[in-house]
């Protein structure tokens, strides 16, 4: 079925689709972590691959996987993601020709799809690079902060503030660890089906601090068992934020539409794709 060039593999899109299966078959297995699935780390360890992306010096992004090395994987941004790793290198022993960073993305992208999100399209072609490329401590986001500190990290990857508001509907998903980053609890009540939720609850809850030892977080007033960072409120203090809040938590097809193109965009940053081949994205099957 493969390609066969002088000894060189090239896989095709069905090698990839093969890659896919695996993940997804292995998500459905390993269903004891956390709230059921491995799906929600995997697609923190896609972002916070992708999310170092400087589009000033063109450093960072997926194209490297440079997290395998202690320097980045020991950045407190990447607490916790050992978690993820681990759980797909025995897909990577399965299909060696595939390199991590494009493994992590198209992981990402089968977590996504397997928990009924959008399709998001996928084009493959990251080479990985060595411990020399790992990206200094401070790229990706620190979720006590603002509005301002949003717009500082999210401009210098590219993205606008539509865009902002979007790439953090991913906050439906998954939940904070106090062994991770000290933050506690989902922020969603399916916290492994992407929904609008994030949207919903950021303007429908009544939100105020949990009082506890923690670092700052909300907790919201009826059931106290969801939470929002700072960053989280910080979408709905800001007039230009919360208008496309609102529209998300109206529009969960727009939502979908907007969240495939941005992550698409996210997972593509700085990634050198040969454009003379017109290579077109592959569309995964999901297999549910
Ligand atoms: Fe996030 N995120 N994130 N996040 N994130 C955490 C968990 C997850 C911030 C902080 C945290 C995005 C944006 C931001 C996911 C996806 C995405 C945790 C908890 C913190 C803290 C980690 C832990 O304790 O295990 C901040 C700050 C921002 C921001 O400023 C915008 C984006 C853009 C995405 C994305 O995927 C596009 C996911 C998924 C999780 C759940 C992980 C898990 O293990 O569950």
């Amino acid at each position: 079925s493969a390609g066969e060039t002088k000894g060189l593999f090239v896989p095709k899109a069905e090698d990839y689709q093969k890659v896919y299966n695996e993940v997804a078959a292995l998500l459905q297995e390993k269903d004891d972590y956390d709230d059921g699935s491995y799906g929600p780390v995997l697609v923190r360890l896609a972002w916070h691959a992708s999310g170092t992306y400087d589009k000033e010096t063109g450093t960072g992004g997926s194209n490297g996987a440079t997290m395998r090395f202690a320097p980045e994987g020991d950045h407190g941004a990447n607490a916790g993601l050992v978690a993820a790793r681990n759980f797909l290198e025995p897909v990577k022993a399965k299909f060696p020709w595939i390199t991590y960073s494009d493994l992590w993305i198209l992981s990402g992208v089968c977590a996504i799809q397997e928990m009924q999100g959008p399709t998001i399209p996928y084009r493959p072609g990251r080479q990985d690079k060595d411990i020399a490329a790992c990206t200094p401590d401070g790229r990706l986001p620190d979720a006590s902060k603002g509005n301002k500190h949003l717009r500082d990290i999210f401009c210098r990857m590219g993205f606008n503030d539509q865009e902002i508001v979007a790439l953090s509907g991913a906050h439906a998903l998954g939940r904070c660890h106090t062994d991770r980053s000290g933050f506690d609890g989902p922020w969603t009540f399916s916290p492994t089906v992407v929904t609008n939720d994030y949207y919903k609850l950021l303007l429908d809850e009544k939100w105020s601090w949990k009082k506890w030892n923690g670092p700052k977080q909300y907790e919201d007033k009826s059931t106290k068992s969801l939470m929002m960072l700072p960053t989280d409120m910080a979408l709905i203090s800001d007039k230009t934020f919360k208008q496309w809040v609102g529209k998300y938590a109206k529009d969960n097809d727009l939502f979908f539409k907007d969240f495939a193109a941005v992550i698409t965009k996210l997972f593509e940053l700085g990634v050198p794709f040969d454009e003379t081949t017109q290579q077109s994205p592959i569309t995964f099957k999901p297999t549910a």
